[in-house]
């Protein structure tokens, strides 16, 4: 537009005005359409844009007068196109929805859910019992010196005794992996004082042939009670308690006479087999009995290794088999199931199972 008079700008401004209401941009039909409105009013050579620009020509006082209306009118058509610019946006964004293979209406995929392994659920079990029966949870290292699994147990060096779990020793330094969990006892002892009731559940290590009920990791959980006048009889009846919470009422237990160097006297206690309801089968080697724990009345020589005084003080202790349990609870007739993480195996053991 040439230099302006007023008049020419009155008339280009009714030309806008009319040009606009062919050009509403509540009617353009798509994003583009809109864009074409926008350009021709608002780009930098659009009407009105070149109105304002040429303002400048006009005298003050009209400047004054028609300046906020043409600004205003632009305000006004701005709000318009960022209007409509968003409708047709969120219309666009619902078309793509719509035509996209998503269906907001089918139900949503569950993560697998993990759960715990058996021998964990069997642990929390063993634990769940033995805790409302006043045990409370101790831990030890995997990792033992030879004092702590044998020594203060009352297995000198060089006792026969050593043999019969057999060992893996580690030589720098000199130390040995855990043979059974009767270990933690003496770590219990040494730091609390009497009367005291724990148990240590956890993993041991033997060098042993594997095969059907043997593995040579496996895992144990250990009982301690001392206290004054604990005998044979308190053991038994915890026990018996004990084992029939875990198994069932009808359960049937026997207490052999048996050899530990920690105890005195000691008993290995079986569980009638209940894959043949004790008539034999191959789990229980046709005997119908489980061997299940070794347990005895607390040696008083241990007590001396943690300067209990053991005229004071007497205890039970008992090392039972997670595996054997688990394997009696669930139906495994091989101890060698629970290590191969075969998840066919595993997640039929879900933990509401337990
Ligand atoms: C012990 O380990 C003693 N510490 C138990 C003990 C504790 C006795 C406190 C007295 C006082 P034993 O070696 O018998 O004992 O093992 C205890 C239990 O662990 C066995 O009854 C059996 O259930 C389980 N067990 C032993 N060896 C294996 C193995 N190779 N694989 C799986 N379970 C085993």
């Amino acid at each position: 537009m040439a230099s302006l008079t007023r008049k020419n700008w009155d008339s280009a401004y009714a030309k806008l005005k009319s040009a606009l209401k062919s050009a509403d941009p509540a009617q353009a039909a798509d994003l583009d359409a809109l864009e074409k409105i926008r350009l021709r009013f608002l780009g930098r050579k659009g009407s009105l844009t070149e109105l304002l620009k040429n303002l400048k020509d006009l005298p003050l006082k009209e400047r004054r007068e028609l300046g906020p209306q043409a600004q205003a009118r632009r305000g006004a058509l701005e709000e318009k196109i960022a209007a409509r610019k968003a409708q047709l946006e969120t219309q666009a964004d619902a078309a793509a929805l719509s035509e996209s293979s998503l269906d907001l209406t089918l139900p949503a995929f569950m993560p697998a859910r993990g759960r715990l392994h058996p021998l964990t659920q069997t642990i929390s079990e063993m634990a769940k019992i033995l805790s409302l029966m006043g045990f409370s949870w101790a831990e030890g290292p995997l990792v033992e010196s030879e004092y702590y699994n044998f020594e203060a147990l009352n297995i000198p060096a060089h006792h026969p005794a050593r043999d019969l779990q057999d060992t893996f020793y580690l030589e720098d330094p000199p130390l040995v992996m855990r043979t059974h969990t009767s270990a933690v006892q003496i770590r219990a002892m040494e730091s609390s004082r009497p009367p005291l009731r724990i148990i240590c559940p956890g993993r041991v290590f033997r060098n042993e042939e594997v095969d059907a009920t043997h593995s040579a990791v496996f895992h144990q959980v250990e009982g301690l009670a001392v206290d004054k006048n604990i005998t044979f009889a308190d053991l038994k009846g915890t026990l018996d308690l004990f084992l029939k919470r875990l198994f069932g009422p009808d359960t049937r237990t026997r207490f052999i006479p048996s050899y530990f160097p920690f105890t005195e006297p000691s008993a290995q206690v079986d569980v009638g087999c209940l894959f043949c309801s004790g008539s034999g089968c191959s789990v229980c080697k046709q005997s119908g009995w489980i061997e299940m724990l070794g347990a005895g009345v607390v040696n008083p020589n241990v007590f001396k290794f943690v300067n209990y005084d053991p005229e004071a003080w007497s205890g039970f202790a008992f090392g039972i088999g997670v595996e054997r349990v688990a394997m009696l609870r669930l139906g495994i007739k091989d101890i060698r199931d629970f290590y191969e993480n075969d998840m066919r195996f595993l997640s039929q053991f879900d933990e509401s199972l337990i």
